[in-house]
């Protein structure tokens, strides 16, 4: 009987089990960003020691001395996790030596191709493989490919010797943040997990519940890749789908946004979309391009993917038309004109430029040479396509009166629109303010007029 005891306890699988059970795992997360952060404050809040780890010192150094650079973590939180001794944050990656677990956050962007770029994966990847030490329990967070985890980390750890199951259990567990969401944070968000190996689902399984409020199992690495992409690919089509149905709108002299609400009292059936002025964000104009590239790996176009992402990059172009047209209507052109961009976020009520098609109207506007200004209560700058630092006016300095069109790109709710709508010449509505459908000076996307 005692043989069988010793032989479970040396189990790797049982002795990380016991870890995790009784919060004597130490756990980390690289790569402390919007996903990362507040991530490693729910493992702190289940009891948990956590190293986080990031290669920006300047996160690194404010996350220790209690700041926050995250809007939906609050800075007593990590006070209070370093207080307790339950938080470091650190930028030397030997500290994975001493991890039993490691949450991987990194970013996944696109490189100028519009491919996958994977670089962030493979860099931790690379820096896990030369400092682990206990049998370390891995979870890529990053949205990526179907295929990812087992490619850039189980063949890698396995040619090097390393054995899963002993030295290593592996899972993918996409993130779902939403930054600025206060309904859906990290603790209530469902958690996909797809295990290597059943001992890795397990491991995982045991981690995540006592961290999160749902944890949901799928077959393998490569289901739980694709769910993530497959839920923002959707949402992508989607709303290229109501963009172009707004430009249709518009041609015929129908109203989008009336059309949809009335669609919306279906209660089975239909979902609303919106449309915009383009698609921003870390995700949506991203992901359904991992997922466009790989298929392409596998000789499969996906004819969805590419139109929809044509008709979303277009609508930044779209806008410059309808500022064009309204300007016309006061017989001014874009050159010279003063435009006022309301919005530089790329959603309401947040601070996140990436992707914004703010941005690329911003740049087409300046090509056309019209004097352009922009207002973000949220948003104190952002660096134009040549680097430069471009202010961003708050809304309590801006005299809407002195723009020939004042365009709403940004549905921030801070904004005086009673005061904008009295104050503007022309105004053009790309995010539904005035629902009103006819008022002359007000050029909407989608609208009847
Ligand atoms: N947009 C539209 N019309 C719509 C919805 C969005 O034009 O009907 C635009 C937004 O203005 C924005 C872009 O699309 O520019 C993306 O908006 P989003 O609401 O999808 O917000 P994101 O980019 O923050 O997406 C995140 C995603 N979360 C994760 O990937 C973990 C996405 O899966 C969520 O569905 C989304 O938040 C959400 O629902 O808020």
């Amino acid at each position: 009987m005692i043989n069988i005891a010793v032989n479970i306890q040396e189990q790797p699988k049982e002795l990380l089990l016991s870890k995790i059970k009784a919060r004597e795992a130490k756990v980390g997360v690289i790569g402390l960003g919007y996903v990362g952060l507040p991530l490693a404050m729910e493992l702190v809040f289940a009891g948990y020691t956590v190293v986080g780890i990031d290669i920006d010192l300047t996160k690194v150094e404010s996350l220790n001395q209690g700041k926050s650079h995250i809007l939906d973590v609050p800075e007593e939180h990590i006070e209070k996790a370093i207080q307790r001794g339950q938080f470091q944050a650190t930028d030397d990656f030997s500290m994975i030596g001493e991890l039993d677990t490691v949450s991987v956050c990194v970013p996944t962007p696109l490189n100028e191709n519009q491919e996958p770029d994977i670089s962030f994966i493979t860099f931790t990847a690379e820096k896990i493989l030369a400092h682990m030490k206990n049998p370390l329990l891995i979870l890529l967070e990053s949205t990526t490919y179907p295929g990812t985890t087992r490619e850039l980390f189980a063949d890698k750890f396995e040619y090097s010797g390393k054995r899963v199951d002993e030295d290593y259990f592996l899972c993918f567990s996409p993130e779902r943040v939403d930054p600025g969401n206060e309904k859906f944070q990290t603790k209530s968000i469902p958690k996909v997990i797809g295990g290597l190996t059943p001992g890795s689902s397990e491991l995982a399984e045991s981690l995540y519940s006592k961290v999160l409020d749902e944890v949901v199992l799928v077959s393998s690495p490569e289901t739980a890749e694709m769910s993530k992409l497959l839920e923002n690919t959707f949402r992508s089509v989607n709303i290229a789908f109501v963009n172009e149905m707004a430009l249709m709108c518009e041609r015929m002299g129908l109203d989008i946004w009336e059309a949809i609400d009335a669609a919306a009292t279906k209660p089975f059936g239909f979902m609303p979309f919106y449309p915009g002025p383009g698609v921003g964000g870390h995700c949506i104009p991203l992901d359904p391009m991992y997922l466009h590239w790989k298929g392409k790996q596998n000789k499969f176009f996906n004819k969805f993917i590419e139109t929809a992402q044509e008709i979303n990059m277009n609508m930044p172009y779209h806008v410059v038309n309808k500022i064009q047209d309204a300007l016309n209507t006061q017989g001014k052109s874009l050159k010279d004109s003063q435009v006022l961009l309301v919005g530089a976020a790329y959603k309401a009520d947040i601070n996140d430029v990436r992707e914004s098609p703010s941005l690329d109207i911003y740049e087409i506007l300046k090509k056309q040479e019209a004097v352009v200004s922009v207002l973000d209560p949220f948003v104190a700058n952002f660096r134009d396509q040549n680097g430069k630092l471009v202010h961003v006016a708050k809304s309590d300095m801006c005299q809407f009166s002195q723009y020939d069109c004042v365009v709403l790109l940004t549905k921030h709710s801070t904004i005086n629109y009673d005061e904008l709508m009295k104050e503007s010449k022309i105004i053009v509505d790309m995010c539904h303010v005035y629902k009103e459908q006819k008022i002359d000076k007000v050029h909407r996307i989608g609208g009847g007029c």
